[in-house]
């Protein structure tokens, strides 16, 4: 995006007020103090080097995470002003870095606004920090500043030497406060997909990560010169192309950009992102709906003229022609209006007709000049048409078998008492016994137990039609009341508490990403609405005199070991829920006070979607490489 053209200085910059309020209420500014919160600092000072390359000012972010927990980020932007604003008597750097939405990026005429998520601008993060430190090489010169406990400084903005070979650019190293975040440790694996699907949104710009602290692994780099087309490629890389071709157009219109990348595989998932400004839209908005419609009318309009939808044929639906699409819609706008729960829906209006236009036209001309990829975008479009007949008596089946309360209950499940959702708990146990257990350790007054046995179906692979015929999935479906797919409406939840409660071993980690995954694919607003759980049984069992305490982990054990240095008695690494009899599976994984819960959480939807393929699809030595590189595949909160 271009910004108004025009020597930027301190003068241009709308000062608000200090750092007080960011202290007294981070969660206000960065959202929470835990782990998405710390990583919010990193993504603040990231979008401000990203939006010089946006301006056509940057070529290369670098991204360090330091041996001694701090973080650096280096850009070669045009530098943060330090000239002497003469109304405040500061430095442009200074104000950016003290000054609550100081920064020309509010009102300011020189900087283009980047996006409402995480624009609260790097004094926030200065505020959180215990130090930081940043250099700023401009007119040939380096400057340095430095800050401490929260944002004091400890001295005036000084040169502090040449800028080397003449250099511009902005480096930031924070170090995060540990009186504020619950944990102060960054994950490496969240940084990289940050970084990696920036480097996909602005094409040709490198970015660089290193991680210094022990053992961590090489310095990765991520620059794609096609940018959403190699987006789109990456997302369906795990997945069979239906042809090798991306879909691909742009289209500036005054300040506005629309550009969309789409591609298709023989799976049956429809996988569109979108993103504003940079900004990842999760809850979707103007551009995506505009994206549908265009899309959906293009291909009906192409069926006929081609003859491949005949005059009696119904049109195809938008779900028929995006069943397997995998599509990237990234649009560039003036005034960006974040809406939704989590402020992660685009709300301007304007944007869905520009979409849709552009689709219309381009979309169509791409039809017109690939014929061959045309036929076949068609024809998986129709036969998923059939397929959705099909899914939807399977549906209407499983409908009939649960109204929504009490008769219609599936038969295993054992459920509370409470009808208020809110306090009520859904345990999905894995086997029959642990479910007996479950069933005896509950309170019946507001925790449901469902058993569910064996291997569910894999929901990546199979059809929904086919996955509807399953017995455990229509058990589920049915105790949770709120439909599937398409269907579901999650305001119908009988439970706001979903909790997976399998072991710590192999197979139950398998048959909690079988579950996740169908809750992420079947009734995802469940996941983004915070409902989805999983239950934590603990690892170990110790005695001491003659009572049995368990301990959650490694860290909770040698906790316990730090505090009891005589203790002698032998642990036992506990193999599955079925060593606990009901009296310690209550106390230990189900009673709220005594039990940790892990929220599921979503992050960067697109690579979360892209993790679930990996590991659930047909490619089983990259499905397998991937669960060696990463332990956790799916985001987890501790509640
Ligand atoms: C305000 C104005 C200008 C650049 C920046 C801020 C800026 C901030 C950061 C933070 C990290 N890297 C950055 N790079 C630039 C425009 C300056 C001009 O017109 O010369």
């Amino acid at each position: 995006m271009s910004t108004v053209e025009g020597r930027y200085s301190a003068r241009d910059m709308s000062v608000l007020e200090g750092l007080d309020p960011v202290r007294k209420r981070p969660g206000m500014y960065i959202g929470s103090t835990g782990p998405t919160g710390l990583h919010h600092l990193i993504w603040e000072v990231v979008d401000n080097s990203v939006d010089e390359a946006m301006a056509g000012h940057c070529t290369r972010i670098g991204v360090t995470l330091l041996a001694d927990g701090g973080c650096r980020v280096v850009d070669d932007g045009r530098g943060i002003p330090t000239d002497i604003n003469p109304q405040y008597d500061l430095s442009g750097v200074e104000i950016a870095l003290t000054k609550l939405h100081g920064g020309g990026k509010f009102g300011g005429r020189g900087y283009k606004v980047s996006g409402g998520l995480h624009g609260v601008g790097v004094s926030v993060v200065n505020a959180l920090s215990t130090r930081l430190v940043v250099e700023v090489d401009r007119d040939g010169q380096r400057h340095r500043m430095e800050f401490v406990d929260g944002g004091h400084p400890t001295g005036k903005l000084e040169v502090v030497g040449e800028a080397p070979g003449g250099r511009r650019g902005t480096s930031v190293a924070f170090w995060p406060d540990a009186s504020i975040f619950e944990e102060v440790s960054f994950r490496a694996q969240t940084v990289l997909e940050r970084l990696q699907m920036y480097a996909f949104l602005n094409a040709g710009l490198q970015i660089d990560f290193t991680d210094e602290r022990d053992g961590a692994p090489a310095p990765t780099s991520y620059c794609y010169q096609g940018g959403i087309i190699d987006f789109v490629k990456h997302l369906n890389a795990t997945k069979d192309p239906l042809f090798k071709k991306v879909a691909y157009f742009k289209v500036p219109e005054e300040d506005d950009e629309v550009e969309v990348a789409m591609q298709w595989n023989t799976g049956y998932n429809e996988g569109l992102y979108g993103y504003a400004n940079g900004i990842a839209t999760i809850e979707g908005g103007t551009h995506v709906e505009g994206l549908k419609k265009g899309l959906t009318n293009v291909v009906n309009k192409y069926a006929r003229a081609r003859g491949l939808l005949k005059d009696k044929d119904d049109n195809l639906l938008g779900e028929d022609i995006r069943e397997g699409m995998c599509a990237i819609v990234a649009v560039k706008l003036r005034e960006p209006q974040f809406e939704g729960q989590t402020k992660a829906k685009l709300g301007n209006t304007a944007m869905r007709s520009l979409v849709e236009r552009a689709t219309n036209e381009k979309l169509a001309e791409w039809l017109e000049e690939n014929p061959a990829e045309g036929r076949l975008v068609v024809a998986k479009a129709v036969q998923a048409s059939r397929a959705r007949v099909a899914a939807r008596d399977a549906r209407e089946a499983t409908r009939r078998k649960s109204p929504l309360e009490g008769a219609g209950m599936p038969g295993k499940l054992t459920d509370c008492r409470v009808r208020d959702p809110r306090q009520a708990e859904l345990f999905i146990v894995e086997g029959d016994s642990a479910g007996g257990s479950a069933v005896r350790a509950r309170n019946p007054e507001n925790q449901a137990i469902l058993p569910i046995r064996g291997k569910i179906l894999n929901v990546e692979r199979a059809r929904v039609d086919k996955m509807l015929k399953n017995n455990e999935i229509q058990a589920l479906v049915a105790a949770i009341g709120a439909g599937v797919g398409e269907d579901f409406d999650v305001s119908k939840a009988r439970y706001h508490k979903v909790i997976i409660l399998a072991d710590a071993d192999v197979d139950g980690s398998h048959i909690r990403t079988l579950l996740l995954t169908f809750f992420f694919r079947q009734m995802t607003p469940l996941v983004e609405e915070g409902y989805v759980y999983c239950a934590q049984p603990p690892l170990f069992s110790t005695t001491v005199g003659r009572d049995k305490v368990y301990l959650k982990d490694e860290s909770a054990r040698q906790r316990f070991l730090a505090e009891r240095p005589n203790h002698k008695a032998e642990f036992n690494r506990l193999k599955g829920l079925g060593e606990m009899d009901h009296t310690e599976l209550g106390p230990t994984t189900m009673a709220p006070g005594s039990r940790t819960l892990l929220r599921v959480e979503i992050e960067a939807a697109a690579l979360a979607d892209q993790a679930c393929s990996v590991l659930m699809g047909d490619d089983v030595e990259q499905r397998k490489q991937f669960i060696v590189d990463n332990a956790t595949e799916i985001r987890f909160l501790d509640v």
